[in-house]
């Protein structure tokens, strides 16, 4: 079959909060998949720092983290000359669509939110509006841009549902305004479970640093936690319904080695527990070594990042700005006299562009006529 030069590329659109140290889950169960998706698709990526301010925030470790994560992110392999990758507070359409989106969500379906649920257990002093409304924002960073596909993990699943009820229920009301988008979920590292906890998600928010093992953690922090991960009394590498921590290591194991769980259950046959955690935690330093020393370089390199996420800001706004417009027009709302002579500047733009082409074109073949 004949493949068509100009067929779009399909759109992929991701977020991550900069909500502390980016941990292994982040990025074997969403950042991993970004780096690898680039080339195939059209991506577009940011740093949900509206998002991450749902939970009371240090201004200055937050913006420190937002520093590092951006840092982080191109060391993991982001480029933004392929993809735009910008911080979201600094484009105005997110907030905006957002509100227009949350006159479209039910109380009853953000209530329903299991992040919700946790997040106000886990921050019963500071139960706000943003945090119950945190879906209809993600929902806007999503739509704006059109993605066909988001990756993230498998925790985001409940969001990605939501987010395409949002969109058919719009495109329902006004016609087709958003392009309905799909999850895109890893099949391993879809969920790491904490090293201490192997019932819950291994989370950068965990007080307990012990449960999870951060991007930037040395080697010998990497190998102590995992020394220390709960296992459990079998004392066989093998995985089976009821060993979570030893599912969870081998998983990871799997990750970052490539190695099916046969394999692992073979070479590690009749070696115990001490042999298997040291070698998950040497191949995870090992992993994350290259990276933590381009990490080293970036964060250094304090213009360049903030060359790379004003670009990133730029382009993003000039492609959100579109479907805002569009669903605002479709609302109802009046549009603004401003916007529509910056619009008639431009198209005037393109046409005289267009025009000088014709003219220069006319002259050209009026020259070779007379020559
Ligand atoms: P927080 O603890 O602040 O809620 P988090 O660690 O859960 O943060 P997010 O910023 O909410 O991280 O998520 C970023 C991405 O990482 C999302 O795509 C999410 O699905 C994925 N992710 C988060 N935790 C895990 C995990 N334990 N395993 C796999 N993927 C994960
Ligand atoms: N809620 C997400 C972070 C996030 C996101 C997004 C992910 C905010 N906006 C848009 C994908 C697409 C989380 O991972 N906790």
């Amino acid at each position: 079959m004949e493949t068509n030069q100009n067929e779009r590329k399909k759109v992929i659109f991701s977020a991550i909060q900069p909500s502390g140290t980016i941990t292994l889950g982040n990025y074997l169960g969403a950042l991993k998949n970004w780096i690898d998706l680039q080339d195939d698709y059209d991506c577009i990526f940011a740093l949900a720092d509206l998002h991450a301010i749902t939970v009371r925030q240090v201004p200055a470790n937050f913006r420190h983290n937002t520093l590092e994560a951006y840092a982080l992110l191109l060391a993991c392999g982001i480029d933004p000359k392929k993809s735009p990758f910008f911080i979201q507070s600094q484009v105005p359409t997110h907030a905006q669509l957002a509100w227009v989106l949350n006159c479209y969500t039910q109380f009853g379906e953000l209530q329903r939110m299991t992040q919700f649920k946790d997040k106000s257990a886990k921050h019963a002093d500071n139960v706000n509006a943003g945090l119950f409304t945190y879906p209809s924002l993600m929902a806007a960073d999503i739509l704006l841009y059109q993605a066909d596909l988001v990756p993230v993990g498998s925790d985001q699943k409940q969001h990605m549902e939501l987010t395409r009820n949002i969109a058919e229920r719009f495109n329902g009301i006004y016609g087709s305004v958003f392009k309905v988008p799909d999850a895109y979920i890893p099949k391993k590292g879809a969920r790491i479970m904490s090293l201490q906890d192997p019932s819950r998600k291994m989370s950068k928010s965990d007080e307990n640093v012990n449960g999870y093992v951060a991007v930037l953690d040395k080697p010998e922090v990497i190998m102590k936690k995992f020394k220390r991960a709960i296992t459990d009394n079998d004392a066989c590498v093998r995985y089976a319904e009821g060993k979570d921590g030893i599912n969870n290591l081998m998983g990871i194991y799997s990750c970052v080695t490539g190695k099916s769980f046969e394999q692992i259950e073979k070479d590690f046959d009749g070696k115990g527990y001490g042999d298997f955690k040291t070698a998950v935690g040497e191949a995870v330093a090992e992993h994350l070594r290259p990276i933590q020393e381009r990490y080293n370089e970036y964060i250094k390199n304090k213009d360049y990042l903030e060359k790379c996420y004003t670009q990133g800001a730029e382009t993003a706004y000039r492609i959100s700005v579109r479907t805002l417009t569009k669903a605002m027009k479709k609302v109802g709302f009046v549009p603004r006299a401003h916007n529509k002579s910056r619009l008639t500047n431009i198209i005037n733009c393109q046409i005289f562009t267009h025009k000088k082409a014709e003219t220069l074109k006319c002259v050209s073949t009026f020259l070779l006529c007379i020559l």
